[in-house]
């Protein structure tokens, strides 16, 4: 029987090139995210492929992640893969200069949304003794930059989080790992500097930056070991980047 993967964050970067390459796959999938507009586009798109749902919810608020997960059709409903990938930088500001409404969005995203999806999953995952929960955090979780303050925090706690929930989780044989990029080419940079295009574009200027497809093929590579492996926490960065601060420019 085909596995189950639902992925949040699945309407861009690397959340939607893990939904295009687990489709060509052969994976069920329920694909989340706030757009509609996109997810109808990836259902367009990969129902030729595979069998798929989308889900519309905004991870921040836990009444309807658990009403929309809970209410998957019974075909869907028994996820094998949970991809915890929805997420994003607000802001790249020094503490003193930095907005409380973008620390609210990194730490209600990035953390709470990621715990109020697992935790719909969890228990059937428990249920069933079996399970793969991937979550995607960063660089930014090893390390702190400047001016990366509440960013690094919030991808520090997924760290924390994807540890805790291995050592919880041991007991049912459901495997738990994190995939931690360096800088991926997504609209990333365009949300953290809300719609400058320019600013964002020059993020990625002067190397080459990875792509949301590498990552998509560690996160396939991940899930498809055997099962008595897991691999439990991955750094990945462009051969440029050296470590947060420390990236090789041609120009
Ligand atoms: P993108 O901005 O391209 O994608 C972010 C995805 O998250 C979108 O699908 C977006 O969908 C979804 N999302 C954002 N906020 C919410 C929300 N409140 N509720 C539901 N879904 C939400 O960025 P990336 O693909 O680069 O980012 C994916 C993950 O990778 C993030 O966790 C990010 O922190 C991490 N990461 C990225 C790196 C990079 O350099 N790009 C490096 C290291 C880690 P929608 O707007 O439709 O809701
Ligand atoms: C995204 C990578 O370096 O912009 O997590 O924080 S970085």
């Amino acid at each position: 029987m085909e596995k189950i993967a639902l992925i949040t964050g699945a309407t861009s970067g690397i959340g939607k090139a893990t939904a295009e390459l687990f489709a060509k796959e052969g994976f069920k999938l329920v694909l989340c995210g706030r757009r509609q507009h996109r997810l109808d586009q990836l259902k367009d798109a990969l129902s030729a492929v595979t069998e798929l749902v989308t889900l519309n919810f905004d991870v921040r608020n836990r009444k309807d992640v658990l009403n929309a997960i809970s209410a998957l059709p019974k075909a869907f409903s028994q996820i094998d893969i949970l991809i915890n990938n929805a997420g994003n930088a607000h802001g790249l500001d020094t503490i003193q200069d930095g907005s409380m409404d973008d620390w609210d969005a990194m730490l209600d995203i990035n953390v709470k949304g990621l715990l109020y999806v697992s935790k719909s999953i969890i228990p059937g995952m428990i249920a069933r003794k079996s399970g793969h929960i991937i979550n995607v955090g960063s660089l930014a979780g090893k390390e702190v930059y400047p001016k990366g303050n509440v960013y690094c925090a919030s991808k520090h706690a997924v760290d924390a989080i994807n540890q805790g929930m291995r050592k919880d989780l041991n007991a049912y044989g459901i495997r738990v790992g994190a995939i931690n990029p360096g800088l991926v080419e997504t609209e990333f940079s365009d949300v953290r500097f809300k719609g400058d295009r320019e600013r964002a574009r020059t993020v990625y200027q002067g190397y080459e930056a990875l792509r949301a497809e590498d990552i998509a093929e560690i996160i396939l590579f991940v899930v498809t070991r055997p099962y008595h492996v897991n691999i439990a926490d991955l750094l990945v960065l462009p051969t440029a980047q050296a470590s947060s601060t420390i990236l090789r420019k041609e120009s």
